[in-house]
């Protein structure tokens, strides 16, 4: 066995000598659970053996060393990939402040002295930071991206993983980074190049939706991204970290997603890299156990079931020189006339972008390329597609500065409809009395500087926590935004119960109380109107400085779970007659802090009903918060988009 793995760990190494091939792998299924290591072997051996390939697919790309709901616990992915032998692009989360990103080294180092060279004959690369750039130029804030990070804080950090690993069996490791084509082609950003060893660079296509990006253009749109990168490159390798195009979600300007044009792009994109550029494909399974929309996945919701199109790259097409689909089966001319005749849903609003690659220059574009994209994206407004960081059990948001908690981390692309950044609700009252009526609209833009992104429910349950619409949805799995800037609802009842006094019915407060003997329900009315829009359950924890007209007291331990009730608490609601749980933790954070929002469940929106959810203490917490949406909200909201 042991002789066996040597052997293995050889032949793995002769591999890196290729261009790797592989997927990306985020530490969280579609729900936010952690993948366990069964999990990451299962998905490791399935892209090995996927159908019309020849087990080419060894390679796995992460975006955290942190295994799910850990401090600094080292990924369960390493020693999966140590049984399956599959190489390694490791990743480290370089936006969430220092304390984070040295829990991500501890992560790294703690792996090596654990696994020794069984890990580190795997990696073929580290990238120190996902994205990080692209959330911080214009488009990516404008996108509500998440926190990012400047370029003298990557490079900062990409000096520390190399002091980390020197004198280790991986002091070897090549280290990048990654980010959108259009941070790389940004002068601004420039130490960053000069720092690393290998540039990682993510493009889709499909979301560069200022320009015309139909399926027979995307093959073009694609390598100009490629060729304006290594032309900033300093001739250091340039590897293809993200791409892919969807089977499912919304059209992007002329862009469509279907089974037919992902395969048509891995027909002309896919075979054009494959074997002969480092690429890590997005994504191997992104459904599993809910589709998120857009959704990437080459396989269902179901790991052993074929994949979704042919993956046999046919001879055409690594030698047709256009990027048409003429390559690639009848099936897909049909797809591409579809695209050529769409129409641009989201152009009326103006509010509708591109994600994690700003537009490209087209080929029709002769501009040299610099002043072209920072054109394009500084004339881009408010998005609606964004890319964004999910995390598992805390998150995110933050006001005025940037400290969060990043459990573990996966790069997910959520695509919000327009109404997520053009609509602001006037509703909430400024002090969140018990069932009062709107007044004043929220100062919108003052609100949370930066926030993003949601986290899923670690119960794969969410499905049944909704309605009865969820059932007829095809699952489209949006987290709406951990902060107030778009459309959502206040409670309009904060009932608080208490163990200790069982049979008091306290009323409607003003204040949220979590104790172990008191847990507080909160009863949101959620109009008609949201039929069909995703809701967002969110707790939003500010820290003190961060209040203007609220205040909080938290004995600084302890974490929050979140049950969904089967119906509305009412000002008599005691202790003893608390509805019955529909849903037992929907959403729980084993440990909370200010300075972060939570968002605790996202589903289809339970439109015209009264949804009832109980927050209960765990681990000793206690907290007492007055609700309030004035700067910086803080307590229990439903965020909708
Ligand atoms: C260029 O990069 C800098 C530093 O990351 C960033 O502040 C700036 O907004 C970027 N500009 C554009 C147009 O993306
Ligand atoms: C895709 O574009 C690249 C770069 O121009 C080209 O080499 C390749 O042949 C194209 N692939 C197809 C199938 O058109
Ligand atoms: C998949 O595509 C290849 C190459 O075009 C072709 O030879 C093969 O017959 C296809 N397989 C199926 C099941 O359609
Ligand atoms: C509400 O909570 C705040 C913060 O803990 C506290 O200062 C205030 O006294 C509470 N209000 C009531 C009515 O209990
Ligand atoms: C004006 C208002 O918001 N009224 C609400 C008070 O709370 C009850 C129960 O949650 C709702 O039914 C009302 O619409």
């Amino acid at each position: 066995m042991h002789f066996s793995t040597l052997v293995a760990a050889t032949a793995a190494l002769a591999t890196t000598q290729a261009e790797l091939i592989g997927f990306n792998y985020g530490s969280t299924f579609s729900d936010g659970s952690a993948k366990a290591q069964s999990d990451f072997e299962a998905e490791f051996t399935r892209a090995q053996t996927l159908q019309g390939t020849n087990g080419e697919f060894t390679s796995a790309r992460l975006y955290t060393m942190i295994q799910g709901a850990t401090t600094d616990t080292p990924i369960s992915a390493i020693p999966a990939a140590i049984d399956t032998q599959t190489s390694l692009l490791l990743g480290l989360w370089a936006s969430a402040g220092q304390a984070d990103f040295t829990n991500e080294i501890t992560a790294l180092t703690s792996a090596i002295d654990q696994y020794g060279s069984d890990f580190t004959s795997l990696i073929v690369g580290v990238s120190v930071g996902s994205e990080d750039l692209y959330r911080n130029s214009p488009t990516g804030i404008a996108a509500d991206s998440g926190a990012g990070a400047d370029p003298a804080t990557l490079v900062d950090y990409i000096n520390q993983v190399r002091s980390a690993i020197s004198g280790t069996s991986a002091s070897g490791a090549s280290i990048g980074h990654v980010d959108t084509w259009t941070a790389w082609v940004n002068g601004t950003n420039d130490a960053v190049i000069a720092a690393v060893d290998w540039l990682g660079m993510d493009a889709y296509p499909y979301f560069e939706n200022t320009i015309s990006n139909g399926i027979s253009a995307a093959n073009s749109t694609f390598f100009d991204a490629y060729d304006n990168t290594i032309a900033v490159a300093s001739g250091k390798d340039v590897w293809v970290t993200e791409t892919g195009w969807p089977v499912s979600g919304p059209q992007e300007n002329d862009a469509v997603a279907s089974v037919a044009n992902a395969e048509t792009y891995w027909q002309t994109t896919g075979c054009s890299l494959f074997g002969k550029i480092n690429t890590f494909w997005y994504i191997l399974e992104d459904a599993l156990p809910t589709t998120p929309s857009p959704s990437f996945g080459i396989i269902g919701s179901t790991l052993s079931d074929a994949p979704l199109y042919n993956l046999t790259c046919s001879a055409l097409a690594s030698t047709s020189s256009a990027g048409v689909s003429a390559s690639s089966s009848s099936k897909t001319s049909s797809a591409v006339s579809t695209a050529s005749s769409a129409t641009q849903p989201a152009s009326a609003s103006g509010a509708n972008t591109e994600s994690l690659s700003a537009a490209a220059p087209g080929p029709e574009t002769s501009v040299s390329m610099s002043q072209t994209s920072a054109a394009s994206q500084s004339s881009t407004p408010a998005t609606g597609t964004t890319t964004s960081a999910v995390v598992t059990s805390s998150v995110v948001a933050t006001v005025g500065h940037t400290y969060t908690t990043y459990q573990t981390t996966l790069i997910t692309i959520t695509s919000c409809s327009s109404v997520c950044s053009t609509s602001k609700t006037s509703a909430p009252v400024a002090s969140a009395s018990g069932n009062a009526t709107s007044a004043v609209a929220p100062t919108s833009t003052a609100a949370l500087s930066s926030a993003s992104v949601g986290t899923a429910a670690p119960s794969p349950a969410t499905s049944s926590a909704t309605t009865a619409a969820a059932a007829s949805s095809s699952a489209s799995v949006t987290f709406c935004d951990g902060n107030l800037n778009g459309e959502y609802q206040y409670p309009h009842l904060i009932i608080p119960v208490n163990s200790a006094e069982a049979d008091t019915a306290y009323g409607t407060q003003y204040n949220g109380t979590i104790t172990p003997t008191t847990s507080t329900i909160f009863n949101f009315d959620l109009p008609a109107s949201y039929a069909g829009k995703t809701c967002s359950l969110v707790f939003l924890f500010p820290e003190q400085a961060a209040l203007e007209t609220s205040a909080f007291t938290f004995n600084g331990q302890g974490g929050i779970s979140v049950n969904e009730l089967s119906s509305p608490a009412t000002q008599q609601t005691t202790y003893d007659s608390v509805p019955s749980v529909a849903v037992s933790a929907i959403g729980a954070f084993e440990s909370v802090s200010p300075g972060n929002s939570y968002v605790v469940a996202s589903h289809e929106c339970n439109a015209g009903a009264t949804q009832a959810f109980e927050f209960v203490s765990t681990g000793g917490l206690e907290l007492e918060y007055f609700e309030d949406w004035n700067p910086s909200p803080i307590g229990a909201f439903i965020t909708v988009c």
